[in-house]
């Protein structure tokens, strides 16, 4: 058994007497803390009351905010990825004097409607970066954080582009997997803006860490190439040091905070302090011992205008920085604020129709990978917004054009990014990179492995926020590698996952349609679901209008009198077009449905989705995945059990050649013509 270490004893009068100012400041944090969490009934107490000396020096002499414009492009990024512990954010929020977080919000903590939510959610309230909870997520997003700022510095110069990211981990978030693949990261390129706080408090829920793990993490870190201090996480002297210490650093920072949860409760060093402390007796015991007299949910004046005097530190600063900005030619202003906005330039919807335009002259038989590096070819030189990216996988992938360069330490201004075999720190970073703004990224890996990645997907959908997902080799049509890496439920799993956009393209024009429409996203993350095998272009005539924005659309309509619809994405659009061919020869009309983005076609209006599937015919759905979610298009829209089928996967794949493992699990011309004629 490992050794169940006894935390060292805290004497809170000394820590009181020592630094009064700064205790009083502090105290507030814990008590707005108990308080809400007592109401609630519901939260985390503990870790507020433990890292309130952290975060109260942090705000006090570190971070470069202004409570008053919370979205000052050039603030530094403070996460809390122990997201739990959302009330010592929100304390902090309500005592700088941010506007949406008066004390009402504290009051209805955890409640209906507040923004104080459970968790932090980024899209409730300005001066919430990111979503947290997920533990580890935060650490990981912080990476994407540091990376676009050092991009955006290397692109704007440091007179618009100069902060840093500093973060709030803690046990829960180093034990999470995510953080190896972000760690290892940071260390790589050298963040040297990143700086992480861990909450060394030695307690998670089950009890104390040594349960379940042993890792010496300031080793760990170290191996990772980053700088690290071991400090008192009550002493604010000792912690203003270490932040001075660790901005010089030249490297990621880890500061170890040693640290007691639930700070002078009765549950302090216990897990039961990890959780709601909703007992009052005790929350009044702790109070006093802090020496804190003031009823519930009140900080008297003069210490919340000290907070509040923190609160507007930085806005000298800010109006400089304003300054700086407009004395920008108007040029670069505008292209500084575009970028800000996350508005996509004018030119990406001409650059996207020339490459139709060609295609369609050209008719060339490419994979839709393929046909996304082609798109990616004319888009990236119009959009130095665009950060690709690849898992390992940039030759499969196909993510790197020409022009980007590579991301690295002398070379901050590539715009490519060798993530290694790290696909969920990927993702996460990628939202990081969103949520800083002034970035587009995307990236690639094997359809097959967005379940590496999911967690950190899952949140880009919650977070409202717009990375592209370039998911390549989507089906058993990848062939050889067999079923380990052919996805079959991947995109039900997608689709299932509200508000994110899967585009599954036929050929190069939808593929190049897909990337116009991925890119002018503001608010939903997309999924390009891409081929590795050849498709032949199904789109053969020019049309100016990107088709794929309506997601659904009839490609091919019946020659004679409809008797079959067949519905079809990506791959096997082509092949719904054969089966149309062999069903038309034998005099059964029918009509040929490309379906890129079920999401889209489903934010169409009744009207136009009456025209695209219209009630009567067989219904035939075409798809190399499971079946799961198709039922909507077959059975709802006007559709009818006894008129329905659906040919595609059962069960996992299996390794041959790609067109062998079509032939043997039925997805052809011949068994798509069957169906329709079996239920005729
Ligand atoms: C991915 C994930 N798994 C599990 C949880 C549930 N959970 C919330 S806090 C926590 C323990 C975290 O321990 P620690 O980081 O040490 O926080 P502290 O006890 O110091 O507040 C767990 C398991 C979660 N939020 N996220």
């Amino acid at each position: 058994m490992p050794d169940m270490r006894e935390e060292p004893d805290v004497d809170i009068d000394a820590l009181r007497t020592a630094h009064p100012d700064h205790w009083s400041k502090a105290t507030a944090i814990r008590a707005l803390t108990l308080d809400a969490v007592a109401a609630a009934n519901s939260g985390h107490s503990g870790m507020p009351m433990g890292m309130a000396d952290v975060a109260t020096v942090l705000f006090e002499k570190h971070l470069k905010f202004d409570a008053t414009q919370p979205n000052w492009f050039d603030r530094d990024r403070f996460i809390l990825s122990a997201g739990h512990g959302s009330m010592l954010l929100y304390s902090l929020l309500h005592l700088t004097g941010y506007e949406e977080f008066p004390i009402e919000e504290i009051k209805n903590f955890r409640q209906w409607g507040a923004r104080t939510a459970g968790h932090p959610e980024n899209f409730l309230a300005k001066g919430i970066e990111t979503t947290t909870g997920p533990l580890g997520q935060g650490i990981a997003n912080s990476v994407g954080f540091a990376m676009a700022e050092e991009m955006l510095r290397a692109q704007f110069g440091k007179k618009l582009v100069d902060h840093h990211t500093y973060v709030i981990a803690g046990d829960g978030c180093l034990m999470e997997g995510v953080s190896e693949e972000a760690i290892s990261l940071a260390g790589r390129h050298q963040l040297s803006k990143l700086i992480v706080f861990w909450d060394n408090n030695n307690i998670t829920i089950d009890g104390k860490v040594e349960l379940s793990s042993t890792t010496d993490q300031v080793s760990r870190f170290k191996a990772n190439n980053w700088h690290v201090q071991e400090i008192d996480g009550h002493d604010p002297e000792a912690i203003d040091a270490a932040i001075t210490a660790a901005k010089k650093a030249g490297k990621p920072s880890m500061i170890a905070c040693k640290t007691h949860i639930a700070l002078g409760h009765a549950a302090q060093d216990t897990s039961k302090g990890h959780g709601a402390l909703a007992n009052g007796e005790q929350n009044d015991a702790a109070k006093s011992l802090w020496g804190w007299t003031a009823s519930a949910f009140e900080v008297p004046a003069d210490i919340k205008s000290a907070w509040e005097e923190i609160g507007r530190r930085g806005t000298e600063e800010r109006f400089a920085w304003e300054e700086r900005l407009g004395a920008l030619s108007d040029r670069k202003q505008a292209e500084f604020t575009r970028r800000m906005d996350g508005e996509v330039p004018n030119k990406l919807s001409s650059v996207v129709r020339a490459l139709k335009k060609q295609v369609a002259e050209t008719q060339p038989t490419v994979a839709t990978r393929k046909a996304s590096e082609m798109a990616l070819e004319v888009i990236n030189p119009h959009m130095a917004e665009t950060i690709g990216g690849s898992a390992d996988l940039t030759g499969s992938n196909n993510t790197l054009t020409g022009d980007l360069g590579v991301f690295d330490i002398d070379n901050r201004k590539g715009r490519f990014v060798h993530w290694g075999i790290r696909e969920h720190g990927m993702a996460s970073a990628m939202n990081g990179m969103a949520l800083h703004g002034g970035i587009k990224p995307y990236s690639g890996t094997f359809f097959c492995f967005t379940d590496y990645a999911r967690p950190a997907m899952r949140l880009s959908a919650l977070m409202q926020i717009s990375p592209v997902y370039v998911m390549t080799h989507d089906s058993i049509g990848l062939g050889e590698d067999g079923p380990t890496h052919q996805p079959v439920e991947h995109l039900a799993m997608c689709r299932a996952t509200p508000n994110m956009l899967v585009f599954r393209p036929a050929d190069t024009t939808e593929t190049a349609e897909a990337w116009e429409l991925a890119l002018s996203q503001k608010g939903s993350p997309s999924v390009l679901s891409l081929s590795r095998q050849n498709l032949p272009t199904v789109r053969t005539e020019y049309k100016t209008r990107n088709l794929t924005a309506q997601g659904a659309y009839v490609l091919a309509d019946s020659n004679g009198k409809r008797q079959a619809i067949l519905m079809a994405t990506g791959s096997e659009v082509s092949i719904a077009m054969a089966a149309k061919e062999l069903l038309e020869a034998e005099g059964i009309g029918t009509r040929v449905v490309s379906m890129p983005c079920w999401e889209l076609f489903e934010a169409q209006d009744e009207a136009y989705r009456k025209k695209v599937l219209p009630a009567g015919a067989v219904r035939v759905a075409v798809e190399a995945g499971v079946r799961q979610g198709w039922d909507k298009w077959l059975l709802g829209e006007r559709g009818r059990e006894a008129k329905a089928g659906f040919v595609g996967m059962e069960g996992f794949g299996a390794s041959a050649p790609a067109d062998e493992l079509y032939e043997k699990f039925g997805i052809t011309a011949e068994g798509v013509a069957a169906k329709v004629k079996s239920l005729l």
